[in-house]
């Protein structure tokens, strides 16, 4: 008899659609809500089976569509250090997700956990939760029904924004252990934050931000936060709170939130912001954060996550000079092809940093970051965060300062190590941070904005027959094939000052998007334009 014996009767609530297939793609499953609930099943399944394969430590299961539509929905597993589920595992989720029958997916269950070695008598556990959308509590009666068909003992953390899950999963895993990370509740999630906070602005004044949150889950939790960080009075920061509304599900993301405004490079039409206002916006499950603001000649300037890497980088390197510990604390930034060449060569040439670039998605850019002592990765869409190695926390703990300004120094760089989420990018600790950084180098958006000039760019969607002939290399800036592609985009690229461009398969939507800077906007353009024509 199967130890796994409940789970056809259980799945049999959630038949598969016929003729779908389903992939688990760069951030999870992600779909129209109504195609969902298998999937999400299935992936409740394997929650369990990953968390019997690691004797027993706490898998996370998220259930969102971060800046997607509102009718979407997407699911997401976390790793027990609160990183993105490992790679070698998401075709297990594509397989068992495409299971034709209940009972194909018990035999692909079973031999599964037959390959990987797990015993069903090893306890599972997982936690989960899920943001606003609509179609989250059907999702979730979908997954608790997995659980409990392989015998889960399973919590439910109800509404959070993504950072908030994997930073409970850590605390989770991490508990009683020297790496222990904090309480695993939202509320020591909130107290870790503000605690840290109100150190690292002590004798600083904080300015005034307005924070739009996409009409997502990041309002609540945003107001919640709020209720435990100093008051501007008290040498904290004026947050103003902005598209919150949560209560009429169709407003998700609509006119507004991160990805509008990057996309569309403009605020969004609510916005009451005056010239030189600071701004800021998160993405639907508040993973995501971009800073903007209107100039006092209206013209529209956004602050990227580019420009969170190069403001957190700048500061970071200020700290270990300031702290004595710039020897022992090597700093490094991780890009995507997709970052602005000129914050490139604003790190290297005037910060001095080293540069890596990686692939899109999250985990790629997490995992280089590793490789440095303080590695700090943000993509241009906003996404990102900071990472310590061991080492380096070990460096900041134990150094002796040997004046009151290394001290000062040191206690800010301890601070940050709270305030930063390092599981993954969290809107929420980097707009703290940020606010933060503004505050100790006395800046405003403009004087962050006047680092450096952006250099003019363009990204095109370009409808494909087949968008899986395009295979990239070089961490997505060549194209391997089809063939020839690559050496027309050189020739272009050669025509023109200061150009660079690259075509790639979208990762999350069927389409190659193709992307081009150049000295002059009228050159980006026309860069982009015949790139696009080459892909056609
Ligand atoms: C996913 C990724 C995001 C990336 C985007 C690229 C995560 C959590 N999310 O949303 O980082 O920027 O895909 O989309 O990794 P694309 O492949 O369609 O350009
Ligand atoms: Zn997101």
């Amino acid at each position: 008899m199967s130890a796994y014996e409940k789970v056809p009767a259980a799945s049999a609530k959630f038949p598969k659609p016929a003729d779908r297939a389903f992939q688990y793609g760069t951030a999870g499953f992600r779909m129209k809500a109504n195609l969902l609930d298998s999937v999400v099943f299935r992936v409740g399944l394997l929650a369990a089976l990953r968390s019997r394969k690691l004797n027993g430590q706490t898998i996370g299961v998220m259930i969102t569509a971060s800046h997607n539509p509102p009718e979407d929905n997407g699911v997401k597993l976390v790793d027990p250090m609160g990183e993105m589920l490992e790679a070698s595992w998401e075709p297990y989720a594509t397989m068992l997700a495409n299971a034709e029958s209940d009972d194909a997916l018990l035999s692909t269950y079973e031999s599964l956990a037959q390959t990987l070695n797990v015993s069903a008598s090893t306890p599972a556990r997982v936690v989960y939760a899920r943001d606003t959308r609509a179609s989250g509590s059907r999702l979730v009666a979908a997954l608790v029904a997995a659980l409990e068909s392989v015998d889960t003992e399973a919590t439910d953390y109800k509404l959070l924004t993504t950072p908030q899950l994997h930073y409970i999963v850590r605390c989770l895993n991490t508990a009683g252990t020297p790496y222990a990370y904090g309480e695993p509740t939202e509320k020591g999630y909130y107290e870790k934050l503000a605690g840290a906070f109100k150190t690292v602005m002590e004798g600083k004044n904080g300015g005034t931000v307005t924070v739009d949150c996409a009409n997502g889950v990041g309002g609540p939790k945003l107001r919640e936060l709020i209720k435990y960080l100093p008051s501007k009075e008290q040498g904290g920061v004026d947050i103003k709170v902005v598209n919150d509304d949560v209560l009429k599900p169709e407003n998700l993301n609509s006119q507004c939130g991160a990805d509008y405004v990057k996309t569309q490079q403009r605020a969004p039409p609510s916005s009451k912001a005056t010239p030189l206002e600071r701004c800021c916006s998160l993405d639907g499950d508040a993973d995501r954060i971009v800073y903007y603001f209107v100039d006092s000649d209206s013209k529209f300037n956004l602050l990227d996550g580019d420009r969170i890497a190069t403001l957190a980088a700048s500061f970071l390197g200020d700290l270990g000079r300031a702290s004595g510990l710039a020897e022992q604390l090597k700093i490094g930034v991780v890009q995507t092809a997709y970052a602005n060449g000129a914050s490139t060569t604003y790190i290297e040439g005037t910060l001095k940093l080293p540069v890596i670039c990686t692939p899109t998605g999250v985990k790629h850019l997490h995992h280089a970051a590793t490789r440095f002592d303080i590695g700090v990765y943000f993509e241009a869409n906003g996404h990102g965060t900071v990472v310590f190695s061991p080492a380096a926390l070990k460096a900041i703990a134990t150094y002796e300062p040997k004046s009151p300004a290394q001290q000062h120094a040191l206690r800010t760089l301890t601070a940050l190590t709270e305030l930063i989420n390092q599981t993954v990018g969290d809107a929420l600790s980097d707009m703290l941070l940020v606010e933060t950084i503004l505050a100790h180098k006395g800046w405003t958006p403009a004087d962050w904005l006047g680092t450096y000039v952006d250099l003019p760019n363009r990204l095109v969607r370009v409808e494909v027959r087949d968008r899986a002939l395009f295979k990239a290399v070089d961490a997505e800036r060549k194209l391997e094939s089809p063939p020839g592609a690559q050496a027309s985009i050189d020739a272009l690229v050669g025509k023109v000052r200061k150009g660079r461009s690259f075509a790639r398969a979208s990762g999350t939507e069927d389409a190659v998007r193709v992307y081009a800077e150049a000295a002059t906007r009228g050159e980006a353009d026309e860069l982009a334009q015949k790139v696009a024509g080459v892909v056609k």
